[in-house]
């Protein structure tokens, strides 16, 4: 008979409504109360994409995309997918305790980021495995990362190809590729974090397949605290980009990212603009992955393979 497996899909969470903000934010920064201009700068950007982030949405369609395809594509497991989120309810805890109510005794946990770091997907999968163990009915195998998937690669090399084909000759010409991921703590890099190689890889890849040879390795929506930061940020880079190469188009793949959210809403698509905006540069940003079914076939395939494997 089919045998059911748990689909533990984990993302990062967004504010519902305005008034969740504040303890959204107070999550993040591991519950300390953010001050009130940090808070009111954090309600203006999202102000800014429109009242609330889109992301709760896509995360529900992924997850939905995800174990539909999976349930379609093969008659041997019965998948059940369960969100997990980091900052907000349903918290990562919420769902592991429902998969453990419901009896399902194996589950693949996914994170939807596609690179490992100590601060992001290990957390994600030890808070799982950590909440599974306390009731000792369901054992989690954790996909660790998926970069360098072909089908990932494929989806952003076609939305890059789309993009440098409604340029003029000229504009391509002037062109460079900034290839970002969310900005960490420099201190993940004291332990061989392999977050900033596996960005580098996912570029060389995206290069390879598009043949972009301008392109440029980023890092954006660094947190508001003491810290330095992975850098360049994207907004220095593209002046320097500027200044001192010439390019004039300015093509951005927050890959690190699979969802149109505020990092992107607004990091990019505001903040990187002004720039472009200021120094008289053209602005380009390929669509996001989403629910695109190739991406969504991608990652179906990813956590049926460490079914298989597990
Ligand atoms: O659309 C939305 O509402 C939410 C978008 C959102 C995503 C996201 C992804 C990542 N973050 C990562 C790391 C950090 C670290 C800090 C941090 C802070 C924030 C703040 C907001 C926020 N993040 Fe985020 N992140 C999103 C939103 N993030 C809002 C707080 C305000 C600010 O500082 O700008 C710093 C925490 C601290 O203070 O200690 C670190 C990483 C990712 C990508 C991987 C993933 O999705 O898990 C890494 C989406």
């Amino acid at each position: 008979g089919t045998k059911t497996i748990g689909l533990l899909v984990m993302a990062y969470g967004t504010p519902y409504k305005e008034e969740d903000i504040e303890r959204y934010y107070t999550h993040i920064r591991h519950g300390r109360k953010p001050a009130e201009d940090a808070l009111q700068d954090l309600k203006d950007r999202y102000k800014a994409i429109g009242g609330i982030s889109p992301l709760a949405k896509i995360t529900e369609q992924q997850t939905k995309a995800i174990e539909d395809t999976l349930n379609a594509s093969q008659d041997e497991y019965e998948f059940k997918a369960y969100i997990g989120l980091k900052h907000i309810e349903p918290f990562i805890e919420d769902a592991v305790e429902q998969m453990a109510k419901d009896g399902v005794e194996k589950a693949i946990s996914l994170v939807l980021a596609p690179h490992y770091s100590t601060f992001s997907v290990k957390s994600y999968n030890q808070r799982a495995i950590d909440e599974a163990e306390k009731f000792g009915v369901t054992s989690i195998s954790s996909v660790e990362s998926w970069y360098d998937e072909p089908g990932f690669v494929q989806f952003w090399a076609d939305q890059i190809n789309d993009v440098y084909g409604q340029m003029s000759a000229e504009e391509r010409e002037e062109a460079v590729l900034v290839v970002s991921a969310h900005s960490l703590p420099e201190k993940i890099l004291q332990d061989g974090d392999p977050y900033p190689k596996q960005l580098e890889e996912t570029a060389r890849l995206i290069s390879e397949k598009t043949g972009i040879e301008n392109y440029e390795l980023g890092w954006q929506s660094e947190g508001n605290t003491p810290d330095p930061w992975l850098g360049p940020d994207v907004q220095d880079l593209t002046r320097d980009l500027f200044e001192q190469k010439g390019y004039r188009t300015f093509v951005y793949a927050p890959v690190g990212f699979i969802a149109d959210h505020l990092e992107v809403l607004f990091d990019n698509d505001y903040e990187c603009k002004v720039v472009c905006d200021e120094i008289g540069a053209n602005y380009y940003r390929p669509e996001m992955p989403n629910v695109h079914p190739q991406f969504i076939d991608t990652l179906a395939n990813v956590v049926l393979e460490k079914v298989r494997e597990s």
